[in-house]
């Protein structure tokens, strides 16, 4: 039987900042494993490292010369999560020309086989797939301190109260700071303004998401079981949380989108 020419394009965006430990393991995990067990898609990985101290953009270039599938994006400066998030989803619609755009750390806190499952829902129809640690099936790590327990169940909680209350989103979104994503790029990614962002660190999250509901995107949630950090650094830092609760308070008061709420 002949292969049929695959069709949908889905891009995997991985940010990076002093993963060079671990970003090796990441891109065969994907490129030499992951990947080969989707069906209809195909799949590339950017890597968008903001020249990392550690010089974790050297490991991506060397397996780069085994996977023709894996790109590389270099910013010259460390410009937070956001901005490289903004960067790849601009290279994946202009330079590749997407259908799929996924979000994922670098770090194995989400596993590379939930890929397989967002990208399962997209083909069912849904426009935005998040995972979700606080549904049925999702978890938070269980040697997490109190300290991040309270900023992830509170200031989730916060921060989708201010958004979308009392709309269904508030129910239906129920981890909106989760960092493992995938957006459809055709009337939504594309629709999306990501040049004046509130937010260029960790509140991109909440940004993006909030562009995509008022877009009418059609929200599904998979269970996500977060894992701990295994090796190198958390880049949460303590003005993490600020920087989520400003963002969310500027897009739900400042942001004219929020006439089309649904
Ligand atoms: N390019 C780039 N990547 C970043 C930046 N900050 C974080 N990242 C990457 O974004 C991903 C998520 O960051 P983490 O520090 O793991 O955040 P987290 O998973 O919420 O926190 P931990 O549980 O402590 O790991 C990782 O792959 C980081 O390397 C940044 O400023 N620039
Ligand atoms: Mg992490």
């Amino acid at each position: 039987m002949s292969h049929l020419p695959k069709s949908k394009k889905a891009l995997v965006i991985i940010p990076t900042y002093n993963e060079r430990e671990v970003i090796g393991k990441m891109i065969d995990a994907l490129c030499d494993n992951i990947f080969k067990k989707i069906n209809g898609w195909e799949c590339h990985l950017l890597i968008v490292d903001d020249t990392s101290p550690d010089k974790t953009y050297e490991v991506v270039r060397l397996k780069q010369k085994r996977y023709n599938n894996l790109h590389l994006y270099l910013n010259e400066t460390k410009l937070g999560i956001g901005n490289a998030y903004v960067q790849g989803f601009k290279y994946g619609i202009n330079k590749l020309k997407a259908d799929v755009l996924i979000e994922i750390d670098g770090d194995f806190q989400h596993p590379p086989e939930s890929i397989i499952d967002l990208l399962k829902e997209i083909d069912r129809g849904a426009d935005y797939v998040m995972g979700s640690r606080k549904i049925k099936g999702g978890t938070i790590p269980k040697g997490w301190g109190f300290k991040r327990i309270f900023f992830s169940q509170v200031g989730g909680f916060v921060a989708r109260f201010i958004m979308f209350f009392p709309f269904k989103s508030f129910l239906q979104v129920t981890d909106p700071t989760t960092g493992l994503k995938a957006s459809r790029v055709k009337g939504f990614v594309d629709q999306m303004n990501m040049d004046n962002l509130y937010s260029l660190k960790f509140g991109y999250k909440i940004e993006f998401l909030f562009q995509m509901v008022t877009l009418g995107a059609k929200v599904k949630e998979i269970p996500l079981k977060f894992q701990l950090r295994q090796i190198g650094e958390s880049k949460i830092d303590t003005n993490t949380a600020l920087d989520v609760f400003r963002t969310a308070i500027n897009l739900r008061f400042r942001n004219p989108m929020v006439k089309n709420f649904s």
